[in-house]
């Protein structure tokens, strides 16, 4: 694999989680492997699990990690060809991108949507340019569109967690005050089209994914109606794609407590983190023992040991 950017990189989704699983069982089995090599970890955004996830991992390869948080100590980029840079930018993405190569064998970025014009978040700038500039293979640690490391993650942790072939999996909006990307759901919706389930989304009108994403799969309007017989609720909070970027009525009463728990198949809950309690979900349900989401960022270090893993074979 040369770069990791979207889910569908992966030759089998199913193999590598059964790869992932295997590294958790001994994660230092291939501890040689980056010996010599580097990893270069750059932040546009905020993160916790990202970052100390992704790092573990290169550091259970044996590679040395670089890490910069680019958004607040890096010279502001320009990514636009032809520009007079007579502004406020003092640097551009085509020398930016070749320079952070002179220093390592990867370059793994994280660099959210803005999430104020369509167009330019769907065309995946900074992701883009360094893919285009860069010399070393991209790793995407959340886009403008995506963020398939967590979805890797997700897959690894619903593999452990399903009792039937078949689960019933429901990818739920919740409430939340701030503005928030698309990205964690749009891969786990990606993800999801690849796994044998039944898989529903649901979601407040007005809070619809970009369709191109959500393809044909299903969508209730009705949370308390998607919620029977789950045996998994994926919850997370998005801003309208359609009026782009905008919290559109709260709807304070989609947050995931006890009663909308006790509809499901005695369902598992799951959050990809950093999530607001009583807010997405009541104290009762994050800490009963249903709750998946310590093992979901655990699984974040072999989620992307496994991508590491897979690239640094082919370097
Ligand atoms: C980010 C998001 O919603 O994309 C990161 C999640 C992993 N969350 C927040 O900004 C709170
Ligand atoms: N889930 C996740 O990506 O968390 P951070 O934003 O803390 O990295």
């Amino acid at each position: 694999m040369r770069h990791y950017t979207h889910i569908n990189d992966l030759d089998n989704l199913q193999e590598t989680v059964k790869e992932a699983l295997e590294l958790k069982q001994s994660e230092l089995q291939f501890e040689n492997l980056g010996k010599g090599k580097t990893i270069c970890l750059l932040f546009f955004n905020n993160s916790l699990r990202t970052r100390l996830s992704t790092q573990k991992a290169a550091q259970n390869l044996g590679l040395n990690t670089i890490v910069m948080n680019f958004g607040s100590e890096g010279w502001q980029l320009e990514y636009e060809d032809g520009k007079i840079m007579d502004q406020n930018k003092a640097e551009h993405v085509k020398e930016a991108a070749q320079v952070v190569s002179q220093y390592c064998d990867i370059v793994a970025i994280r660099a959210f949507a803005g999430l104020e014009d369509k167009q330019l978040d769907a065309a995946e700038v900074v992701l883009n340019n360094f893919i285009k500039y860069a010399t070393v293979p991209v790793v995407n640690m959340e886009s403008s569109v995506g963020h398939p490391l967590q979805a890797l993650a997700d897959a690894i942790t619903l593999e452990e967690n399903k009792v039937s072939h078949k689960p019933k999996v429901v990818l739920s909006w919740a409430p939340h005050p701030k503005s928030l990307p698309h990205a964690v759901a749009n891969s786990f919706i990606n993800m999801m089209q690849l796994q044998d389930a039944d898989f529903v989304i649901t979601h407040p009108e007005g809070y619809d994914l970009n369709p191109e994403i959500v393809k044909d799969s299903n969508v209730e309007h009705n949370q308390e109606k998607a919620f029977e017989n789950a045996d998994f609720i994926y919850v997370k909070n998005w801003s309208s794609y359609k009026d782009y970027g905008k919290v559109i009525p709260q709807k304070k009463d989609w947050i995931i407590s006890d009663d909308k728990m006790n509809i499901t198949n005695n369902a598992k809950f799951m959050h990809c983190l950093p999530v607001r309690r009583n807010v997405i979900v009541a104290d009762e349900v994050i800490d009963s023992e249903n709750s998946l989401v310590i093992d979901q960022a655990n699984n974040r270090t072999y989620s992307a040991q496994i991508v590491l893993k897979k690239i640094l074979e082919e370097l």
